[in-house]
């Protein structure tokens, strides 16, 4: 099954959001599969973004997400990677849809609140940089067949 690499950045988790921010997926019908709250370290925040390397902003995105603690998060379901991302919205809170994370909790790009794995291939890649293969774990949950025809 699908999973996605789900992340609630320090001003998620500053601002008493966690709950919130998880319950929405729960409810929606995703499996949570693995689920820390880690102090990240300049090497896990620079791998992260290593994307973003040559943008103006990759300084201070990395400062961020080292600057207070994040919960790093795998969710699994059909369509999780896509989904995830309409869940949470435009990368610009401003311009996020009314009832996406980030258009219902922010007013700034660089308090976007949440990050999510934008491709299948990425969530891949994001899952075995923050966690351990020991670190999830596989479960059908019982409500299985009322979610899933
Ligand atoms: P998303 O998180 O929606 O996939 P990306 O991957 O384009 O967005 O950008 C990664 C992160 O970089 C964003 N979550 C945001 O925090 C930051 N970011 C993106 N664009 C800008 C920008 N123009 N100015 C400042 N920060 C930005």
């Amino acid at each position: 099954m699908e999973r996605t690499f789900i992340a609630i950045k320090p001003d998620g988790v500053q601002r008493g959001l966690v709950g919130d921010i998880i319950k929405r997926f729960e409810t929606k019908g995703f499996t949570l599969v693995g689920l820390k709250l880690l102090n990240v370290s300049r090497e896990l925040a620079e791998a992260h973004y290593g994307v973003h390397r040559e943008r103006p902003f990759f300084g201070s995105l990395v400062d961020f997400i080292t600057s207070s603690p994040v919960v790093a998060m795998v969710w699994e379901g059909d369509g999780v990677v896509a989904s995830a991302r309409n869940i949470i919205g435009a990368t610009n809170p401003l311009t996020a849809a009314p009832g996406t994370i980030r258009g219902d909790y922010g007013v700034s790009i660089g308090r976007n609140l949440i990050h999510g794995s934008d491709a299948i291939e990425t969530a891949q890649t994001e899952i075995a940089l923050w966690f351990k293969p020991e670190e999830l774990a596989n479960w059908s949950p019982t409500i299985a067949p009322w979610l899933y025809e």
